[in-house]
């Protein structure tokens, strides 16, 4: 990826492709876009569903809004890690799109909106869980719905050292949310991990997604939840932002919204990243993006 190289053409006209998307000043702009380029040359898989029958890296980006923000995902990706999505989820899709399903609609996971979707860290329930959660708007409605973020470190302040201790312990077991198909509860395992300085969570507080065994980590549990609602922030994107969560430092959710289930809803685009996809817990063998 490092020797791939643009045309100054190239560039000129993904730049005009790319204006669509609000904010980009915020980003390195030339890095950006040739790692966007770059990474969607390096994917098969989105390639293949947007390049109309030919393989020109190019050509994809010029399907309108919504490839351009599938590119600048993919190219935020690749400035923070690897790309991956599971099989179980979505059918394996490298980017998704979250949007209100009426079959859904009361169900607890990113394609619901009836009820709240409660404080929760991504894929909680598997071993290679993302690092990095990118969440692209590309539609929001006048009433528009946030995103609720607390971060692992503002909830633990206020929390007890013993209530610490009760979710540093391997007691806790995480249940898939209902976007998977045929997955299982996890292994027991701890909440809270990492030094108190930079604790690292892994929690969803969705009725029944966490239970722990003992009555000191059931309650432990219960007041991590509360403290991770007492100090959510909303963040409303608007069409054309993303925001970047680390997976590893803060919990998100959204409340409850009104859907008609048409082409007026809330549209978002998500990638899931990992710092090294590669090696460590519930690694796929290299070089599988899509882990079964
Ligand atoms: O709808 C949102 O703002 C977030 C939904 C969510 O939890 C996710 O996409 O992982
Ligand atoms: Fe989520």
């Amino acid at each position: 990826m490092a020797n791939y190289w643009i045309s100054a053409q190239e560039r000129r006209s993904l730049s005009g492709l790319l204006a669509p998307i609000r904010d980009l000043s915020d980003l390195d702009d030339q890095l950006s876009l040739a790692r966007t380029a770059a990474a969607m040359a390096s994917l098969a898989v989105p390639l293949k569903a947007f390049a109309d029958g030919t393989t020109d890296a190019w050509l994809v980006l010029r399907h309108g809004d919504t490839a351009v923000m599938e590119g600048l995902l993919l190219g935020l990706s690749a400035l923070l890690g690897e790309c991956f999505a599971f099989q179980a989820e979505r059918d394996g899709a490298l980017v998704q799109d979250i949007r209100p399903g009426r079959a859904d609609a009361g169900s607890r996971s990113s394609a619901g909106s009836s009820v709240e979707l409660d404080l929760h860290t991504e894929a909680a329930f598997h071993p290679r869980r993302p690092d990095f959660l990118l969440l692209g708007c590309l539609r929001q409605p006048g009433d528009a719905v946030p995103t609720m973020i607390a971060t692992a470190e503002a909830a633990l302040a206020r929390l007890t050292v013993a209530d610490r201790e009760q979710l540093r312990l391997p007691v806790f077991r995480f249940r898939p949310p209902a976007t998977f198909v045929d997955a299982t509860l996890s292994p027991p395992g701890p909440v809270l991990q990492g030094p108190d300085s930079a604790p690292l969570l892994r929690v969803n507080c969705n009725p029944g997604h966490t239970t722990a065994s003992g009555a000191e980590a059931a309650e432990a549990l219960d007041r991590l939840a509360a403290a991770l609602r007492a100090c959510a922030t909303p963040v409303t994107l608007d069409a054309g932002d993303v925001l970047v969560l680390d997976n590893r430092r803060t919990a998100h959710g959204r409340p409850a919204f009104a859907a008609g289930f048409d082409s007026h809803d809330r549209w978002l685009k998500r990638v899931y990243v990992a710092e090294n996809l590669w090696t460590g817990p519930g690694a796929p063998p290299h070089p599988t993006r899509v882990i079964t």
